[in-house]
């Protein structure tokens, strides 16, 4: 099958903060359909819905109380089966979420559970304690024990996420059934493939106690087990491969050998990986442990996944990290050129670009004062184990103003008046109080906007073979600049970002075709912040 994705600029909504249009503070279904000509201006081919499911919403959605259907926050399913319609008069196509590693425990598969109710006995891991212990010592994605005890079942069951979130049981062929099911529901409706949550971790091989020092103790006995290679098999062989339709995995700590293999034609299981390193440019481990940003460490992790693998995505945000400018560009002189450096590096390495909304108006990460403003289960549990390991408020608020998934969620920024044009009622999550100047409307009218060099890049990008389907190479100069080239044939165009705030000398230049800085001739320098796409 044609593997058209490839060449798609892909757009990910986040449901919850992208328009609402019943004034409950909530995005909605109607509010993305209102939206979608502004897509289309951006020149993006696929639309990622992060989960609209129905879901009692501990972990924003990611915890689904009912797979085969929409959460009426968001609207209806006639409404989800118009937004693929209008999307498609369009030309666009819609993704979703697809988040089987675990369900919402208000799930009905797993109340039944709790009850020993068949089929539902083994849906997910129950497993007695060791006397008043956990029956392991790993630890989970967001703080603390995998284990929750349940008064019901007399039993524990797994959580790798927060405790609403139980892990399904893989051991188990009904489950599996489920998915193929749920899977071939959405796939009927129109939808054109799913983004994969945390799919690399679904078969667990043992429930051994871990290995105590990583922070995530227990990895080892479920991160892309041969059990989990077996399955996505499974689902690609008995529903994805009768439909055209694409699969990106969410896939954490992941190597490149790994990912390989998840993607290698031959073995049939997923056609994109979402990686991680790039994301640890900043971090040390993880990203609660922050260090200064350096260049070179994100350009080296870019450089080390494009050798590697023969096909990437391209991401520098999502609704689980702070913002791309917040981290690796400049506030103050250079915001604006790092905004749009940035988006030149998210457009011309090779792989699939993945925009998050906002990231083509420069959002930047939120200005909230206190804890109470935060919203996102994970920075909530965070913030109780660092004060348990005695760091002081100060510190730990620190810590989220820089890390904290909220960053990336607060709503849209479609205007400068009150709520943003997100609203006309209470938003869910606080609205940056910076929308009087980073927002869609004037950013719409202003011809040197971040909105408006996207839609250039995009469909630059869109236009050149080179940059959707070329030969990679790079050097990295001064550990400043990221240099390189895209290929195909005689056309070949030469890309070099410096995401530093110093001047650095360039060996050699061609034509300029696209600046972030209006420049259409270059000298042998590359200014503070400066990207170009230039002709060989
Ligand atoms: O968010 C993270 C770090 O802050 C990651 O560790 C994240 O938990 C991990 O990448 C898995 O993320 C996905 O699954 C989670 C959900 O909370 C995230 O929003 C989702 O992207 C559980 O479903
Ligand atoms: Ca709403």
């Amino acid at each position: 099958m044609e593997k058209w994705w490839r060449d798609e600029v892909i757009y990910q909504i986040y449901p919850m903060s992208f328009c609402d249009t019943n004034g409950d503070g909530v995005g909605d279904i109607p509010g993305i359909i209102s939206k979608l000509d502004y897509l289309k201006s951006l020149g993006v081919g696929v639309l990622w819905l992060s989960p609209v499911y129905r879901s009692p919403n501990e972990d924003n959605g990611y915890d689904i109380s009912d797979y085969l259907d929409i959460d009426p926050r968001y609207g209806t399913l006639a409404d989800m089966d118009r937004l693929i319609a209008e999307a498609k008069a369009r030309g666009i196509r819609i993704i979703m979420d697809l988040v089987v590693n675990h369900t919402s425990s208000e799930h009905e598969w797993f109340q039944k559970s709790r009850e020993r109710i068949e089929p539902y006995t083994d849906y997910y891991i129950w497993r007695k304690g060791k006397g008043k212990r956990k029956p392991n010592n790993w630890s989970g994605f967001f703080g603390g024990s995998v284990w929750e005890y349940d008064d019901l079942r007399q039993e524990y069951y797994l959580h790798l996420f927060a405790k609403g979130q139980p892990d399904l049981n893989y051991y188990n062929p009904v489950v599996i059934a489920e998915v193929k099911k749920l899977m071939r529901f959405w796939l009927d409706r129109g939808v054109s493939g799913f983004r994969c949550d945390v799919i690399n971790i679904l078969y667990k091989d043992s429930l051994k106690n871990g290995r105590p020092l990583p922070a995530l103790c227990g990895a080892e006995h479920y991160l892309s087990t041969d059990g989990t290679h077996r399955i996505l098999q499974e689902l690609r062989r008995d529903v994805l491969s009768q439909y055209d339709c694409f699969t990106v995995g969410e896939c954490v700590l992941i190597t490149p050998k790994v990912a390989k293999d998840l993607t290698h034609e031959n073995r049939g299981e997923l056609d994109m990986v979402f990686s991680f390193e790039h994301m640890d440019a900043d971090n040390i481990l993880i990203k609660w442990f922050h260090r200064r940003f350096r260049p070179k460490r994100l350009y080296k992790a870019f450089a080390k996944w494009q050798k590697e693998l023969e096909w990437n995505t391209i991401y520098l945000e999502n609704h689980d990290q702070p913002r791309s400018v917040s981290r690796f560009g400049a506030s103050g002189e250079y915001y604006d050129r790092s905004c749009k450096a940035l988006a030149v590096l998210l457009m011309t390495l090779r792989g699939t670009p993945f925009v998050f909304q906002g990231e083509e108006l420069g959002m930047t990460n939120f200005d909230f004062t206190s804890m109470d403003q935060i919203m996102d289960v994970e920075s909530h549990n965070v913030d109780k184990v660092l004060k348990k390991m005695g760091f002081s408020a100060k510190v730990r608020w620190r810590k989220m103003r820089y890390a904290s998934r909220d960053n990336a969620r607060t709503p849209m920024q479609w205007n400068g008046r009150d709520g943003a044009g997100f609203t006309s009622g209470t938003p869910w999550l606080g609205i940056n109080s910076n929308h009087v100047t980073i927002n869609a409307e004037d950013e719409d009218k202003n011809p040197d906007s971040v909105l408006n060099f996207y839609r250039r890049l995009t469909a630059f990008r869109n236009e050149s073979e080179a940059l959707k389907s070329g030969s990679f190479r790079c050097t990295i100069m001064n550990n400043r600049v990221f240099a390189f080239e895209r290929r195909v044939k005689d056309d070949a165009l030469g890309i070099a970002v410096n995401l530093s705030p110093k001047t650095v000398n360039l060996p050699s230049v061609g034509k300029v075709l696209l600046s972030n800085t209006g420049r259409e001739v270059m000298d042998c320098q590359l200014q503070p912040y400066e990207a170009v796409i230039m002709q060989r």
